[in-house]
């Protein structure tokens, strides 16, 4: 076949991956396509559809174009768009901190544990201040798992209890005391104008106050939390999304160790 449409070769896509100019990928390399939602705080009309591509033009998008629009409320309209991104990263100078510990399955966990700790690790949890969400802090410790990770509390060797959410900071301390906890660990999801970031130092300093903060490990988590955010706080470890119950035991169990044989 030859000419039209039907001619046209493989290779005449653009393949080059060039991890130094990373875009995003839509159909074919470096087209740059990316799809985004916002809402505006105006109405839902005519005006505020080019008010939306010119923002993503601003936001540096080629051929920005609304394919959803929808009025939320009276003056809010909310937009799903499309655009080309004339942004790129460099992939390879990207350094991201990670907890340093190898995951575990239960299984190893707990013979690790046996084998050269030789007692239970008290551990306990909360969704500190005033964040309502349990779901992440029940998917690390809860019984029954989560995703096929079993939590916390199913472990032989570990002696957990989630105290469940709004916990206040001073209560979560008052516990950790009365346990004589080896870990905390503290659920953050609500992140609205840096609340979780307030509380959080709070917690470092109450434990600070009562010279606890180096006798416990202290680790957050949530879906808005970074390794590098925890450290920068005075955390030990920090887990976000896609951590599991394994991933925590082991990190508790490695680090615990270690400080034993310190
Ligand atoms: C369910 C839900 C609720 C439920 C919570 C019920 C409950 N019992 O938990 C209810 C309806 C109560 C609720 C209320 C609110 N919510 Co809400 N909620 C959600 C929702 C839909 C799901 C959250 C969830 O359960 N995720 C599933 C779990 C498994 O994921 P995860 O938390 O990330 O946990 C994983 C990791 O992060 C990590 N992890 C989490 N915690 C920990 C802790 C440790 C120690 C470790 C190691 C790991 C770890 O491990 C987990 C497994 O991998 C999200 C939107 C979404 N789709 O995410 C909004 C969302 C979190 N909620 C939000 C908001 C704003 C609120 C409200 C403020 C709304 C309002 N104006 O009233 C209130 C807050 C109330 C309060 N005081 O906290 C926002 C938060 C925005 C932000 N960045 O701050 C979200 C993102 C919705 C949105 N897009 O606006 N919410």
């Amino acid at each position: 076949m030859s000419g039209g449409l039907y001619s046209m070769e493989k290779n005449d896509f653009d393949q080059t991956l060039d991890l130094k100019k990373v875009k995003p990928y839509g159909d074919t390399m470096n087209d740059g396509k990316t799809q985004l939602s916002f809402t505006l705080p105006v109405p839902c009309n005519d005006e505020s559809i080019e008010a939306a591509k010119q923002l993503m033009k601003k936001m540096g998008f080629e051929n920005p174009q609304v394919v959803f629009y929808k009025e939320l409320t009276e003056g809010y309209t909310f937009f799903n768009c499309y655009g080309s991104c004339t942004h790129d990263v460099d992939y390879t100078a990207i350094n991201v901190p990670k907890v340093e510990s190898t995951s575990w399955d239960m299984k190893e966990t707990d013979t690790f544990i046996k084998e050269n700790i030789g007692r239970k690790i008290v551990v306990i949890g909360a969704s500190t201040g005033t964040d309502a969400h349990t779901v992440g802090i029940d998917a690390i410790m809860n019984m029954k798992g989560y995703a096929g990770h079993y939590g916390i509390e199913r472990y032989e060797m570990f002696e957990a209890l989630n105290m469940g959410s709004q916990v206040t900071n001073e209560d979560f301390i008052a516990k950790a005391i009365e346990l004589k906890a080896d870990a905390l660990l503290v659920s953050q999801t609500v992140t609205q104008k840096d609340v979780h970031i307030k509380n959080m130092i709070e917690l470092v300093e109450l434990l600070e106050a009562e010279g606890l903060r180096d006798k416990v490990i202290l680790i957050c988590g949530g879906p808005r939390i970074s390794h590098e955010l925890a450290k920068e706080l005075g955390y030990d470890a920090g887990f976000s999304m896609n951590s599991y119950a394994n991933d925590v035991a082991s990190y508790v169990a490695q680090e615990l160790h270690r400080r034993l044989n310190k």
